[in-house]
């Protein structure tokens, strides 16, 4: 865990998937948010997906950004919204996801359609990091999909 802010509560929470081991991509998204002026509180890597929903009901942060680059992500994306919005309290929290979500490397339809429908705001591609400044800089939080 790496928390930028102090005291107040975290502009944005930050979070890899249950199984994604992998860490410079949160690293490299929290910079990304802290450059255009956010707090982030990151979990890190492999975070279970309780740890994920109690954080977001003791930070209260306007935006949850999730990622993951193992492949996995779809799976590990879908299981963890839906975690998320079971939670009455989070029904309107913002919740976007992005990285490398499935291992064959394209953009899928069926999986963006499905990761929206189960409750995310918006599903960002590997290279949509533009797309993401700018969704991220806007506020209230509420992403165009
Ligand atoms: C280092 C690395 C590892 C290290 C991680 C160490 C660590 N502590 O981080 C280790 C060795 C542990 C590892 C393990 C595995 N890895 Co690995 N790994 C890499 C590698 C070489 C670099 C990743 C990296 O650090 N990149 C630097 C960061 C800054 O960039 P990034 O991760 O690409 O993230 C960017 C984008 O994805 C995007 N992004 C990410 N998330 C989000 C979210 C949003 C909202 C947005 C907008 C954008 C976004 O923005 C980021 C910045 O540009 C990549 C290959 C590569 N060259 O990228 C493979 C890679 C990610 N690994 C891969 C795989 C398959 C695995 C393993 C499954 C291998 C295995 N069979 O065991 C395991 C999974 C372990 C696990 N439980 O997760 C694949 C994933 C394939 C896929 N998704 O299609 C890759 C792409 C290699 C490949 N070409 O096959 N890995």
């Amino acid at each position: 865990m790496n928390f930028s802010h102090v005291g107040a509560a975290p502009s944005v929470l930050l979070t890899g998937t249950s199984s994604d081991a992998h860490t410079w991509n949160l690293v490299y998204l929290q910079l990304v948010l802290e450059e255009i002026g956010h707090t982030v509180a990151n979990l890190g890597p492999c975070p279970p997906d309780e740890l994920v929903v109690r954080s977001c009901l003791d930070l209260r942060p306007g935006l949850v950004v999730v990622s993951s680059v193992n492949g996995h992500g779809f799976n590990d994306g879908l299981r963890l919204i839906r975690a998320l919005r079971a939670d009455p309290e989070l029904a309107g929290t913002t919740v976007v996801i992005g990285g490398k979500l499935v291992t064959d490397g394209l953009r899928n339809v069926g999986m963006v359609r499905r990761l929206t429908a189960a409750g995310y705001d918006r599903v960002f591609d590997d290279g949509e990091l533009a797309d993401f400044r700018a969704m991220a800089a806007r506020s209230p939080y509420r992403a165009v999909s």
